[in-house]
């Protein structure tokens, strides 16, 4: 008996050693992958609440460890009703959460995790992803304050709120997580695609299937697998399933995850990182600005506690907002031309002005007499009958509305440069 025990935990001891290997070896390949350029990518982990995003954070953490699995980031958190308190956007790292210092000189990603959204494709899901993705919600954020907004002042409030703010974490690669174990989020993982697949800047989209040690029917797991890389246009480079870093791989294990790290969960993470971190696999027109004419359709305000969501469509085609931008401007500049005119008219008729002024000028000549008040007041009929008020009008309204067309832009160009 005693012979068998040691031979079975020898196989152990030689499985945990072989693992250990490919781990070491799979650190080097992602360090070669990361040698190759120098600032990290900042990767954002989506998906409903208690589908294992920050277990999965958590759990990659670990695997570029060489010494214990750290909670970096908070795992299941809900309240009695099953609600998840925190709704946080949280940024960690590579200075956070790496032991090492010799791995600190590499550009290890800056991961993203959140929670808020959940199984929507609603505008305001949407939108709150647009606002992620480009870098307007900071460290800390709380994304409860986002849908507070949107049931104050809709889409509208929103922008208000956002568009105005320091671009401090563009994403560059969006992990999507959903369980092996439970339905797919078919809404969200719709929004995604609509958001990050098919507006003007295209982000990589990786997809995580947790849980795989909750999964018993394998026929189930690989038709989900299949729906869920179909749905989100994932190769097989892109995609993994995993058991993640969690209580019940501990129970499993009889050990506990925060005295060692568990090589055979680490490797398949590590090499899914490896593509993640690929300096090929890159943002398709970086530069293109969320304020573009395609990337927001705004569409009637519904209140969101009564909303229930349309099914998942093809978005509506893109308007074109510049020629209304274009008219809306010249109306404006239309009715402030009127308004000034008006305002600025004398309160007495101008030509009798004009009539009174030439008669005095004739009678003053062939009398030979003048009165300087009134001369002067006839040498400058122009200014007080206005006509010649108006190119100096027309300037100034030209100004006006030049200043409303350009200073959003400067606005945003000096909040991009961080000033
Ligand atoms: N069995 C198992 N449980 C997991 C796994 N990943 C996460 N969990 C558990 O699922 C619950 C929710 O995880 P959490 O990471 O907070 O999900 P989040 O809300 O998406 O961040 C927690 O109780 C985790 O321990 C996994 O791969 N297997
Ligand atoms: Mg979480």
């Amino acid at each position: 008996m005693s012979g068998t025990m040691s031979s079975a935990a020898q196989i152990a001891m030689t499985e945990d050693m072989n693992y250990q290997q490919l781990k070491d070896e799979e650190i080097q390949k992602l360090e070669e992958r990361l040698d190759e350029y120098t600032l990290p990518k900042n990767v954002a982990i989506i998906g409903p609440p208690g589908v294992g995003k920050s277990s999965f954070i958590n759990s990659v953490i670990a695997s570029f460890s060489s010494k214990c699995w750290r909670e970096r980031t908070k795992v299941g958190f809900f309240d009695g009703g099953g609600d998840q308190v925190t709704h946080h956007l949280i940024k960690i790292t590579k200075e956070e959460y790496l032991d090492s210092e010799r791995q600190k000189g590499y550009p290890y990603p800056t991961l993203i995790d959140m929670n808020g959204f959940d199984d929507e494709s609603s505008e305001k899901i949407k939108e709150l992803l647009r606002y992620v993705l480009f870098g307007l919600v900071p460290h800390e954020h709380k994304l409860l304050d986002a849908i507070n907004i949107y049931t104050d002042g809709g889409i509208k409030g929103m922008r208000e709120a956002y568009l105005s703010k320091k671009e401090t974490l563009k994403v560059d690669c969006l992990i999507f997580v959903a369980s092996s174990a439970s339905v797919l989020p078919l809404n969200l993982m719709e929004a995604v695609k609509q958001v990050a697949l098919k507006e003007d800047r295209v982000i990589p989209v990786f997809g995580v299937l947790t849980k795989e040690d909750k999964c018993n029917n394998l026929e189930e797991s690989v038709s989900k697998k299949k729906e869920f890389c179909s749905k989100l246009g994932l190769p097989e480079n892109r995609f993994l399933l995993c058991t993640n870093y969690c209580d019940d791989y501990d129970k499993n294990k009889g050990q506990s995850r925060w005295n060692r790290v568990y090589p055979e969960l680490d490797v398949p993470a590590l090499s899914f990182m490896r593509q993640v971190c690929d300096v090929g696999i890159k943002v398709l027109q970086n530069n293109a600005t969320l304020e573009g004419p395609k990337t927001v359709t705004l569409q009637p305000q519904q209140d969101p506690r009564t909303a229930t969501d349309p099914p998942p469509r093809d978005p509506p085609p893109p308007v074109d907002n510049s020629v209304i931008n274009v008219l809306a401007f010249a109306f404006k500049g239309l009715v402030i031309a009127i308004l000034l005119y008006w305002i600025l008219t004398p309160p007495f008729d101008g030509q009798q002005m004009v009539d009174a002024c030439a008669q005095f000028e004739h009678k003053s000549q062939t009398m030979n007499f003048s009165i300087p008040g009134i001369k002067n007041l006839c040498d400058r009929i122009g200014d007080v009958t206005q006509r010649q008020l108006m190119t100096p009008l027309m300037c100034f309204v030209v100004v006006i509305i030049g200043m409303d067309f350009v200073m959003p832009q400067i606005i945003r160009m000096l909040h991009r440069l961080g000033i």
